[in-house]
């Protein structure tokens, strides 16, 4: 409760209810009837005889030919007009969807072998576009992972990551700095509309916020659903087991006021795509970004009545199973307003599963370990893109890509500039996606909080220093290097640094030159709010 306090201490005057903006809507429609009727031009005055009614009939018919031939004109006009805009839109600025599970594993949809959750939108979307195998999200948690996606940046130059407290809390001071361009400011620089649904985790503050940082509005969760949990609920992890909307006090917003307190978070995937579908809707005729990370499934685990009791992987797969409705429902709703061949769709998680909660935490598949960790579990995820008529149905493929990406892919996309005054760490996917190259990634950096633990190069990882997700309190630091060949070993179990000496020459001199460009930046997430 402590937490839910400071929160409120921080931001009096930017918090309303949902009951308070209702009532700002019926006013603000109650002055517009008043325009309309204390109009200059009444609508008795068009009822008096004027001049014109005694001209001839020739003459008014002389004059309504022109006007319909008139009329006729500015309407093929203003159609030419139209299709025009319509095929250089198509050229030049594609619609952008970012679909973005929270601590969903590589192994927990269909499409990627989960034998028992089921998924056939994900699986559909995968056989309508790309599978990517070999994918990553930049950090394996969710705060750093989140401030990378939206600035193509790894978190530690933003300052989203620390070596003490691993994401922002509801009594954090800091967010993601105004200084740094998010792929919703980008965008508006070519005109998008754009909307963040979804949980954000970047700064619950109010400059922070996303209406802070390039999103025209704002509906989700400031910060993870595990949050503002009540002192009287259950202890440890047993409140996980059997969780009940009550015991964390999370806030729902809308822009920038609280709309309900706690969050039915039991509804939140659902109301999060009913939100999505309008955004869609009231923008099919302008190119939009819609950022939709879902809150799900993060513990502690919720689904709506229709998915409840569902899935056979437990209340687990209710979650998954319903994220993968609402992917149904968004590309249909693409579909049927004729948007899927200028909209490009992204699908991954934010890191792998949270292992520590046992059954209410995914599945990393073959892979070794899960969230927070360095080990592929942690940070490999599944990666899905869809764009009809562009990209290749059915194409898998096992090139070295990340969320990094995203930013300069869409950016290039819609012919808006990239930065050039700051370090990108993202490449243009452009010729993966659309099958006209390589990919311009050749090496990823695995990082944990602030620092660097591992370097991949093609199919090697050599690991400097590991530490398995939770629970361990220490890194443990490896000279030589771990390496490993993950196109013979995805599970990381043999080391083969004896086998390859010239490899770790070569990732130590990736690693030298990673490190001359590295400027961290103000630590973000230490700084804490004064209790109250
Ligand atoms: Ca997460």
């Amino acid at each position: 409760m402590l937490a839910a306090c400071s929160f409120h201490a921080t931001r009096p005057a930017r918090i309303s209810t949902g009951f308070r903006r209702k009532a700002q809507g019926c006013e603000e429609r109650a002055t517009l009837g008043n325009a309309e009727n204390t109009g200059s031009t009444p609508t008795g005055l068009r009822l008096r005889p004027t001049e014109e009614t005694k001209r001839s009939a020739g003459a008014s018919l002389q004059r309504r030919l022109f006007e319909g031939c008139l009329l006729a004109l500015i309407s093929f006009g203003l159609l030419q007009a139209a299709t025009t805009q319509a095929a250089t839109r198509r050229a030049t600025s594609p619609n952008f969807v970012i679909l973005f599970a929270d601590d969903l594993g590589y192994g927990d949809l269909g499409c990627y072998g989960h034998p028992t959750i089921r998924t056939p939108n994900l699986d559909r979307m995968a056989a309508e576009g790309m599978r990517f195998t070999d994918f990553y999200s930049a950090a394996p948690v969710c705060t750093p992972s989140r401030a990378a996606l939206l600035t193509g940046r790894l978190a530690v130059r933003s300052g989203l990551c620390s070596d003490t407290r691993r994401v922002l809390f509801p009594n954090s001071a800091g967010g993601l700095p105004a200084e740094e361009i998010t792929l919703a400011e980008a965008l508006k620089t070519k005109g998008y509309a754009t909307a963040c649904i979804g949980k954000w985790h970047l700064g619950h503050r109010p400059q922070y916020l996303p209406t802070q940082n390039g999103f025209d509005s704002y509906f989700g969760l400031p910060y993870s659903n595990d949050m503002d949990r009540v002192a009287d609920s259950k202890l440890g992890q047993a409140v996980f087991l059997d969780p009940k909307i009550d015991y964390w006090q999370v806030p729902l917003m809308r822009d920038e006021s609280i709309l309900e307190r706690p969050a039915n978070q039991a509804t939140l995937t659902r109301r999060y795509t009913e939100e999505a579908i309008q955004f869609i809707r009231r923008n099919k005729t302008r190119p939009f970004f819609l950022y939709l990370p879902y809150t799900m499934p993060h513990v502690p685990l919720f689904a709506s009545e229709k998915f409840l009791g569902k899935s056979r992987r437990g209340l687990f797969g209710d979650g998954v199973e319903e994220i993968d409705w609402s992917v149904g429902q968004i590309l249909d709703t693409l579909r049927r307003e004729k948007l899927a061949d200028i909209t490009l769709v992204f699908f991954t998680s934010d890191n792998g599963p949270w292992l520590t909660f046992n059954e209410h935490g995914g599945s990393a598949g073959l892979l070794r370990d899960g969230k927070g960790s360095t080990w592929e579990g942690g940070m490999r995820e599944p990666g899905i893109a869809w764009w009809p008529g562009k990209i290749k149905p059915g194409a898998v493929s096992h090139e070295l890509a990340s969320t990094l990406d995203l930013f300069p892919t869409f950016l290039a996309l819609a012919k808006a500039p990239i930065p050039s005054d700051r370090v990108i760490d993202g490449v243009d996917l452009s010729p993966i996606l659309f099958g006209t190259g390589k990919s311009k990634r050749e090496v990823f950096f695995y990082y944990r909080d602030t620092e660097l633990f591992a370097i991949r190069k093609g199919p090697f990882k050599a690991h400097y220093l590991t530490q398995t997700g939770y629970g361990v309190p220490k890194p443990e630091k490896h000279d030589p290097p771990l390496l490993f060949h993950l196109g013979h070993d995805p599970s990381e179990k043999h080391n083969v640094a004896k086998n390859h000496p010239d490899v770790l020459a070569d990732l130590a001199r990736e690693w030298e030159r990673h490190r001359l460009n590295l400027v961290p930046g103000k630590p973000q997430l230490d700084a804490r709010l004064e209790a109250n």
